[in-house]
């Protein structure tokens, strides 16, 4: 297993839209195991393909607190196919947005659709956190960061700030 390098903002990957899967195979094991180990190692509770360069449909979760039992979720190909019309807030942070946080407003529960780790499908209808970060990963796929759904000022200063700090990490 690796750790892999997180993509930072302003990294035009980012933006990028990722491709549906089309085997569950051999490599996409090994993927998924380098994802879970980075995902592990920064840490956080989510991580896209996408934030690792990877422009592939899967994510992984893992919302065990420190010291409990791992918990590691997989879902390739996730499809939100159904949301509630009553919404939470969460303080979001994000990975490849490195210490910066704001909250985000977002369906309370989802139901999704997707493949597990043996390319068998499944579903799940999720709440709380399982439904925030669930929304913030399947955003990464689409090239979506949880800054644009905050205001256009914030989004503005942080990019701006993250563009100066990767400008002077080049220099
Ligand atoms: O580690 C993470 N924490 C988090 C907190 C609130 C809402 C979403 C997240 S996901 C984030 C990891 C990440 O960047 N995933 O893309
Ligand atoms: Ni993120």
């Amino acid at each position: 297993m690796t750790i892999k390098p997180l993509i930072i903002l302003p990294d035009p990957v980012l933006r990028q839209v990722s491709k549906p899967i089309e085997r569950v195979d051999a490599d996409l094991q090994r993927l998924t195991d380098d994802m879970l180990e980075t995902m592990y190692d920064a840490p956080g509770i989510g991580l896209a393909a996408i934030q690792v360069g990877v422009p592939r449909r899967m994510l992984v979760i893992d919302l065990s607190k420190e010291g409990e039992e791992k918990q590691p979720l997989v879902f390739i190909n996730p499809e939100i196919v159904g949301s509630s019309d009553d919404r939470s807030v969460y303080e979001e942070g994000c990975l490849s947005i490195p210490d910066y946080y704001a909250e985000v407003e977002r369906p309370a529960k989802v139901t999704v659709k997707y493949l597990d780790r043996e390319g068998k499908e499944q579903s799940v209808e999720a709440d709380g956190l399982l439904a925030t970060c669930l929304q913030h990963e399947i955003d990464h796929l689409n090239g979506v960061l949880f800054i644009d759904h905050i205001s256009r000022l914030k989004r503005e200063m942080v990019i701006k700030k993250f563009t100066k700090a990767a400008k002077s990490k080049v220099l």
